[in-house]
């Protein structure tokens, strides 16, 4: 149910302008009023064949997913979600880079646009002032395409994220809370990612605040390991002490004092 609060707060996304806008970079972005989920959307788009660059946005999500069955949620046009379909030209051993460069993508656009000190937990969170603004689920639904899912909280209050390691661009004191100007920085940012994979991988390593430090990686099977964090390999994996991780939730460890 909406409330006075988001009526004036949290207008619509502007479709019209915003297909126009984003045409000449190759994005045909469509906004549906409610899905379950907006990867689940561009999936089955992709499956019937689909070509590269649609965009769905949805203003409400009643099923969102995150990655390993887990959920995400937001209050209607509180955030942005919304689900990029790419069929990239890349070596098999590279797809795993794309969740990196999509968390890339909005890293850069929150900095440029929303002036805030965006930072990238590997493998898909983007964090403010250490919490987490956006998560990302990437999934390969058919040979040679990629659904890039993004979830974005943007003018989302305490009371409605899911628990205090989450925030908003709200809540960080971003200097911009405009859905259409965050999703066209998002998509232009993604396309220039996408563009040169060398100069993304190179770009994510210096960006990504996980590199250098101690961390927690805890693996699929209720494993975990700790250690310090040294690079992102050539197949995107974390290496942690020597060893590359695929897959897993990394915790960002405070340095013993
Ligand atoms: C993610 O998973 O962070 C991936 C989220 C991807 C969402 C987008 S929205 C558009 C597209 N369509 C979809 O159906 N999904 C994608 P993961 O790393 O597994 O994190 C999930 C966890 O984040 C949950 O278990 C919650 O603890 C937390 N969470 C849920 N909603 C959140 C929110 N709004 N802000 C911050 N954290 C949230």
């Amino acid at each position: 149910m909406s409330s006075p609060y988001d009526d004036l707060d949290r207008p619509p996304l502007h479709v019209a302008a915003l297909r126009r806008a984003l045409a000449p970079n190759g994005w045909r972005v469509e906004v549906l009023a409610e899905t379950p989920s907006t990867n689940a959307v561009v999936a089955e788009r992709a499956r019937a064949g689909e070509p590269t660059g649609l965009v769905v946005a949805a203003e409400l999500q009643s099923a969102g997913r995150g990655r390993l069955d887990r959920s995400w949620t937001s209050p209607p046009r509180a955030g942005l979600t919304f689900s990029v379909l790419v069929r990239p030209d890349l070596p098999a051993a590279q797809w795993s880079w794309l969740p990196l460069w999509t968390g890339l993508a909005v890293a850069t656009a929150l900095t440029s646009r929303a002036e805030v000190q965006a930072e990238l937990k590997w493998p898909n969170d983007v964090l403010v002032g250490g919490r987490k603004v956006c998560g990302i689920l990437a999934e390969v639904p058919v040979p040679g395409a990629a659904v890039l899912g993004i979830g974005l909280n943007v003018s989302t209050r305490a009371d409605e994220l899911p628990h205090d390691r989450a925030t908003s661009l709200a809540l960080a004191g971003a200097r911009t809370l405009d859905r259409d100007t965050l999703l066209r920085a998002v998509l232009r940012a993604l396309g220039d990612v996408l563009a040169d994979p060398t100069a993304a991988r190179a770009a994510y390593r210096e960006r990504c605040a996980t590199l250098g430090r101690r961390v927690r990686v805890e693996l699929p099977g209720d494993r975990s390991v700790e250690g310090t964090a040294e690079g992102v390999d050539d197949a995107g994996r974390l290496v942690v002490d020597g060893t590359g991780y695929g897959a897993g939730d990394v915790v960002h460890l405070r340095p013993v004092s």
